[in-house]
């Protein structure tokens, strides 16, 4: 009897610290940072990496294409803290008030960034609303094994022999922008009838394609259901490689083919800023640039990172484009006003049988 009241100061000691002393609460208390990313796009381990240092939690998201990302965001997608658009997206986007300036002083990491590709590269060149991340290009993977007179070229997609095997990406510019290469043309062209030219193209090239498709080509060359894809560069070598699958080879066509460079951005209305900065931060660490080079075959314009490359990643020339095959390539602008003739001639593509 006389041990009672202590039982009960027990009982209540224990109560509490189920109700509020342990693990759960607390990590629930934590910052959260939401990231909206390409899919296949940082290195493993990263994300945890960050989440220890910072003591948060990261919610980490995918897209497939820059018009998804758009898209989502338009229909009221908030709380998204760091965004990656390609930089001719960024434009559009602060025209249209979707970014707020980054703020450069608490992001020390941008010293490691490489001036030369700022200066040639970047569209924003001052880091006003956006930083680099990774560029690359657009080209074609095929199968060695299924397809034996390949040659690098556009002209691949108008072969009926190889109908149903062969995907292009679900991207108005970077099919059109294929097509307008294919025939001399800029793809970054204003000129409507040279759009039109494009479209008619596509249209040819859409009957021998299985489909459009941003994701599903990677498993489908991998499995043989596709024997050619119009693909990013690095996730096609992540896909050798996970595969160890030599058979699939990643060519730059010989007419040309598309440059991009993506970015990191903090849309308007970001709910934690404080962490997003501390992100692209991290991003921009000496080894983690590396790690991220390493692991998604991408050019990370941060040379503080190349010391510590090794020495097959810096032979690569998916990442590292010799001189002679960039000449054939070409970046993707922003066109403004001028984009809605893609827009058209990109929907009668759709449209078309
Ligand atoms: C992501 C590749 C992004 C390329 N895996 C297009 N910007």
């Amino acid at each position: 009897m006389k041990h009672t009241p202590y039982l009960i100061l027990l009982a209540g000691a224990l109560c509490l610290a189920l109700l509020s002393g342990c693990g759960r609460s607390s990590e629930e208390a934590k910052p959260v940072l939401h990231v909206y990313n390409w899919s296949d796009y940082i290195a493993e381990g990263l994300l945890e990496q960050f989440e220890q240092a910072n003591d948060c939690e990261v919610v980490y998201d995918v897209f497939d294409s820059n018009e998804a990302l758009y898209a989502k965001l338009k229909a009221g997608a908030t709380g998204y803290d760091v965004i990656f658009p390609s930089s001719y997206f960024v434009t559009i986007m602060v025209e249209e008030g979707m970014l707020q300036p980054i703020n450069k002083a608490n992001i020390p990491n941008l010293a490691n960034l490489d001036p030369a590709f700022l200066a040639n590269v970047s569209l924003d060149k001052e880091m006003i609303h956006s930083v680099p991340y990774m560029s690359g290009t657009t080209g074609i993977a095929y199968r060695k094994d299924m397809v034996k007179d390949y040659e690098p070229s556009w002209t691949v997609y108008a072969r009926e022999d190889l109908g149903g095997r062969m995907t292009l990406l679900d991207d108005m510019r970077e099919v059109l922008g294929a097509a307008l290469k294919t025939l001399g043309y800029s793809l970054n062209s204003t000129n409507e009838e040279e759009i039109g030219k494009a479209a008619d193209l596509a249209i040819i090239w859409k009957r021998n394609i299985a489909r459009f498709d941003n994701e599903g080509y990677k498993a489908g060359i991998a499995s043989k259901e596709f024997w050619v894809v119009q693909g990013y560069g690095g996730d096609i070598q992540q896909i050798i490689d996970e595969n160890e699958d030599e058979e699939i080879v990643y060519t730059l066509p010989k007419e040309g083919f598309a440059m991009w460079e993506d970015t990191m951005a903090i849309p308007a209305g970001a709910d934690n800023v404080e962490l997003a900065e501390k992100f692209i931060n991290f991003m921009h660490s000496p080894e983690v640039a590396a790690a991220n080079i390493e692991f998604n075959y991408y050019l990370c314009p941060n040379t503080a990172a190349y010391a510590l490359l090794g020495a097959e990643i810096l032979a690569n020339e998916v990442v590292f484009v010799p001189k002679e095959k960039m000449a054939r390539g070409e970046q993707i602008l922003d066109l403004g006003e001028d984009l809605a003739k893609y827009i058209k001639a990109w929907n009668r593509v759709k449209a078309a049988n």
